[in-house]
């Protein structure tokens, strides 16, 4: 039988996850789990690069690691494990480190949208998260990340980084490729429809979390801004907010967008906000209860984390252990 294609994929558990991370990539990662070998990651070094507090954090990776398998993926089919039990993400890193350029970070957008929003004391590991990134997916020899469009740059250094590693010093890494496939949407916030839609945002109302509550979901879709201009159409530069509107709509009827404005023609933005926050709600439901009855059973998730970041090492540890014979990094035999 043919091998299976490697996807490798990561999310931070910098807050609850929103609708951006669930249409534009968890649904994605569960469809993935058909025709590819699949790693997915909690994140958990990349979320300190920006300062958190611990005991939050602490509980969020649970609470990520529990919204993973309610999306549907499956723990026993996919390897699904948290970040920082593997240790050897942290030391491919420095491999890293060492073969990549300041410059080729400094042209990170997101790095300059983040570092902006961090004011003066910017941590060194906002600047090198890319790299950490980049150790990610090089260990499990990935051969497809399926990220979010804003990830897509990230990908790319790390493809460069490994073609440098490679070239200078022997084969070592699989190049990766970005992948968007099937919805690959990108949700903008709702408070302000020009910039993505982000879990960390300091506004709660700029975004829906995946176990926000129906009132909830609706007051936030009832307070969204848009234009004044009261017609359902679909032009993302004039109409940023009801043009958002449109594809949150469309992920979840699968409607495309000549549909939703033939649905909602003549129809004012009060009730087409309603109908939106309605169907996410709905759309959500079944989620929020596969969700409350995984966070419910430690001993499950204590299991399946355990066994993944046992499997999640061995496989690392050969691709380091390659890293770091082909630079000359001695390995003594214990
Ligand atoms: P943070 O705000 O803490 O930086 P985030 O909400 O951007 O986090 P990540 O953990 O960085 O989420 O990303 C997880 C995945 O979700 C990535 O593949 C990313 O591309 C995707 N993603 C995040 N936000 C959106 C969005 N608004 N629309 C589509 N995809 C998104
Ligand atoms: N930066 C990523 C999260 C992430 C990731 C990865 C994604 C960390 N390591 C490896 C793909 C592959 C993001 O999606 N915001």
């Amino acid at each position: 039988m043919e091998k299976r294609k490697i996807a490798y994929s990561a999310i931070q558990p910098s807050g609850t996850f929103t609708i951006g991370n669930y249409f534009g990539a968890l649904k994605n990662w569960v469809k993935l789990q058909d025709d590819f070998d699949c790693l997915f990651c909690i994140a958990n070094l990349h979320a300190i690069t920006v300062p958190q507090v611990a005991a939050e954090l602490r509980k969020r990776t649970y609470e990520s690691y529990a919204l993973l398998l309610a999306t549907g993926i499956n723990p026993e089919e996919s390897l699904v494990y948290v970040q920082s039990e593997v240790p050897a993400h942290s030391e491919l890193c420095w491999l890293l480190n060492c073969t990549t350029y300041m410059g080729e970070l400094s042209r990170m957008t997101q790095y300059k949208d983040k570092s902006q929003r961090q004011g003066k004391n910017i941590r060194v590991g906002l600047f090198d998260y890319p790299v950490l990134m980049a150790a990610d997916i090089l260990l499990y020899q990935a051969n497809i990340v399926p990220v979010g469009e804003d990830q897509k740059q990230h990908v790319e250094l790390c493809r460069d980084i490994a073609e440098r590693f490679n070239n200078t010093y022997g084969n070592t890494f699989t190049l990766p490729e970005p992948y968007f496939g099937l919805a690959g949407k990108k949700i903008n916030s709702l408070q302000t429809p020009t910039k993505k839609m982000s879990k960390s945002d300091d506004n709660v109302n700029s975004y829906v979390s995946l176990l926000d509550n129906k009132d909830t979901i609706i007051r936030k879709f009832k307070r969204a801004v848009t234009d004044s201009d009261n017609r359902i159409i679909y032009d993302r530069e004039n109409k940023p907010g009801i043009s958002n509107l449109i594809e949150i709509y469309s992920c979840v009827t699968d409607k495309d967008n000549d549909q939703i404005e033939k649905e909602f023609e003549g129809v004012g933005y009060g009730d087409f906000k309603l109908a939106v926050g309605e169907s996410v709600a709905n759309h959500l439901e079944d989620l929020q209860i596969r969700y409350k009855e995984f966070l419910a059973d430690k001993s499950y998730l204590d299991k399946m984390m355990k066994q993944g970041a046992e499997t999640a090492q061995s496989v690392a540890y050969r691709t380091l252990s390659k890293a770091r014979r082909r630079l000359g990094i001695i390995e003594i035999k214990k």
